[in-house]
């Protein structure tokens, strides 16, 4: 009964279980809702991510996507400037992005991550909130997490998360995302004795980031026991930040916490065959 998981990066052509909350098509409150123009690109822009395959194997459908894309890549200077980028973490990491058309559910999103493969939202925000997205979108992911993931312990960080959750039970990937929340998207690390935002939620918030590293919301010191259980929401500013010693401490951190998961197995990565043995 160990939940079905990727072992092949190509199997993460499967890991694509869409999360409706924030869906300008589904959400009332999405700011895009009432706009039938930006809903139909957002349609278009979906339409590619759903089609992309690791390997693309009909050589005609290859050519396809290409000839839809290019438009695409005209009209949208974010996917433009997401496929230019995509470069900076995977000669930096290896970190590979591949095209995403939303909010992923939190087990397919993690597992990702196992393969140093960041999904990639290709969609811009609504012009009428410029200043918030309720949903994951490009500006979101070239300011926040593309920098980051050219970073070696960073990188090596959100692949040890994602590792961690292949076949772990629901309950596990409950705290995994809690604790990518606390960590990837809102945390803060001391460098030099400061300390600093990292979280892509918020270097691609001005707001929250001046906040974060104002004197109003509470520290803790990152603990992932600790911080894989506290409560949190998505609606307005945290309250509490989690604030690591390096990233290589809280790599340290996690990875003990990760030993104490209980599955019937281990897994490790093989970075020459791209695949997860399990053993
Ligand atoms: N999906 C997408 N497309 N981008 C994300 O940043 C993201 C996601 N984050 N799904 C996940 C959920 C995160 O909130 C955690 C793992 O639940
Ligand atoms: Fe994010």
């Amino acid at each position: 009964n160990v939940p079905w998981f990727p072992r092949q990066i190509k199997d993460l052509d499967r890991c694509n279980m869409l999360i409706t909350k924030f869906d300008p098509d589904m959400d009332q409150d999405h700011p895009g809702y009432n706009d039938s123009e930006y809903r139909k690109r957002r349609a278009a822009i979906s339409e590619l991510a759903f089609r992309y395959k690791h390997t693309p194997h009909d050589p005609s459908e290859d050519k396809t996507v290409c000839c839809t894309n290019k438009p695409a890549l005209f009209n949208y200077r974010s996917t433009l400037n997401t496929t230019c980028l995509s470069s900076v973490p995977s000669e930096k990491t290896g970190f590979q992005l591949r095209p995403v058309a939303g909010l992923l559910s939190a087990r397919d999103f993690l597992a990702s991550l196992a393969f140093r493969v960041f999904q990639c939202t290709q969609y811009i925000r609504h012009s009428s909130a410029p200043m918030h997205s309720p949903e994951p979108d490009c500006c979101h992911e070239l300011l926040g997490h593309i920098p980051m993931l050219a970073d070696k312990e960073f990188a090596q960080f959100s692949q040890e998360i994602g590792l961690a959750s292949l076949g772990a039970s629901d309950e596990d990937i409950e705290k995994l995302s809690t604790l990518y929340w606390f960590t990837v998207e809102f945390g803060l690390c001391k460098q030099n004795g400061a300390v600093k935002a990292y979280g892509a939620g918020l270097l691609s918030s001005y707001g929250e980031l001046v906040y974060a590293l104002s004197n109003e919301p509470e520290y803790k010191p990152f603990n992932p026991e600790e911080t894989a259980v506290q409560p949190y929401q998505d609606q307005t500013y945290q309250p509490i930040y989690f604030v690591s010693e390096s990233f290589e401490d809280a790599k340290i951190k996690l990875r003990k916490y990760s030993a104490n998961i209980k599955r019937p197995f281990a897994v490790r990565y093989d970075p020459f065959t791209c695949s997860v043995e399990v053993l």
